[in-house]
């Protein structure tokens, strides 16, 4: 069964939608596998966003996912790294799909709710971040 690791932004979890994408997370036939709400210093979120790090939004990506707290979660599902970023939809919320999270929680393309990991060794990474082998309880 695939791993995958999400996030709930600090822009959803300031708009009261934690609980919404949680419940859409299961009526979708993920396992939380692990959980917590976390408040990222600046200096976490740049090294949780290192691979963007050369990219003009690298500052005001690291500053907003620092402003406010976190949820993070590690997922299981089959394929449960792309069916995670399906349900999240687009990057931009403007450009998300009918019925994605970003299309229904995201306000535009920095705040927009959600995160997952893009593959496989991104998730291992991302999940070891975060978490301990030991809060990972299945
Ligand atoms: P995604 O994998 O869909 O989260 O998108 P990316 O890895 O390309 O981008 C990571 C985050 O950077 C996005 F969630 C939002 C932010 N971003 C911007 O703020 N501006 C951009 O032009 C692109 C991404």
């Amino acid at each position: 069964m695939e791993r995958t690791f999400a996030i709930v932004k600090p822009d959803a979890t300031a708009a009261g939608f934690t609980g919404r994408i949680l419940a859409r997370i299961e009526q979708e036939g993920f396992k939380i596998v692990a959980i917590k709400k976390i408040f990222m210093s600046k200096k976490q979120a740049e090294g949780f966003y290192a691979v963007h790090s050369a990219r003009p939004f690298f500052n005001d990506l690291t500053s907003f996912m620092s402003s406010g707290p976190c949820v993070v979660m590690v997922l299981e599902k089959d394929g449960a790294i792309k069916e995670w970023r399906n349900l999240m939809g687009a990057t931009n919320p403007a450009e998300a799909a009918e019925g994605t999270l970003r299309k229904e929680f995201g306000k535009n393309i920095d705040n927009n709710a959600t995160h997952g990991s893009d593959a496989p060794e991104t998730a291992a990474t991302e999940i070891a971040y975060f978490f301990s082998a030991l809060e990972l309880v299945g």
